[in-house]
């Protein structure tokens, strides 16, 4: 069984999608009705998506889910104007319990008046997988774009309001879930990730 150690219902919709139109079917630890926060002490989308992927993994042993294949995602935006942040605080951003609409437009104030050039930003997700055995797996997935002049869309979660994909001129947010998987961050490392599950 494959285990998604996320407790972030954005990220689980779409990789559940993902799987799914894979043949394969993907659990979160909140459809098990079990909960785990990992800390994330690692300087980088690699390091915390390991630390979240073995912890989650271990946790799952003890509770005796002995053959949990288990993912996690650690994903973030980088704004170049902005050198990199928010980066891999992504989630801790003017502080953890701030709303992203709270977050979105302090990025479009700090950025106002930028011309386009320096309003370059990029999307990273980095997906671990956890086997049984203890091997582990890492794939990275990037997407480039820019930072919108304003907020636009409902769709997605996040940062998406604010990201503008210059190649279909939309913010992320108004792309539909199947669109935004096509190019996204998230389902270039998703896809890859499920290539080498089906290769093992
Ligand atoms: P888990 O660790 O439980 O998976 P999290 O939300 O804490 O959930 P991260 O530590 O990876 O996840 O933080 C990622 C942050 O970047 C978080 O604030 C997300 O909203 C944002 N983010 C990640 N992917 C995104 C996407 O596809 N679109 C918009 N924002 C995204």
């Amino acid at each position: 069984m494959y285990v998604f150690a996320t407790n972030n219902p954005g990220k689980a919709r779409e990789l559940k999608e993902i799987f799914g139109s894979a043949g394969l079917e993907l659990q979160t630890l909140h459809d098990l009705n079990l909960s785990l926060s990992p800390e994330e002490t690692g300087n980088t989308f690699e390091e915390n998506s390991k630390i979240k992927a073995v912890e989650t993994a271990e946790f799952l042993r003890l509770h005796g889910y002995l053959d949990a294949i288990v993912l996690a995602d650690d994903s973030g935006l980088a704004i170049d104007a902005m050198d990199g942040r928010p980066g891999v605080d992504s989630a801790l951003f003017l502080g953890a319990d701030t709303p992203h609409g709270q977050r979105n437009a302090f990025i479009i104030n700090e950025l106002h008046g930028k011309p386009p050039g320096e309003r370059t930003a990029y999307f990273v997700c980095v997906i671990t997988c956890c086997w049984p055995s203890g091997e582990v797996l890492t794939v990275r997935g990037e997407l480039e774009g820019l930072i919108a002049q304003a907020a636009k869309g409902e769709n997605g979660f996040g940062y998406d309001p604010i990201f503008y994909v210059p190649t279909l001129d939309k913010n992320m947010a108004e792309l539909s879930q199947e669109e935004k998987n096509k190019i996204s961050h998230r389902g270039q490392a998703v896809r890859e990730m499920i290539k080498k599950l089906k290769g093992k």
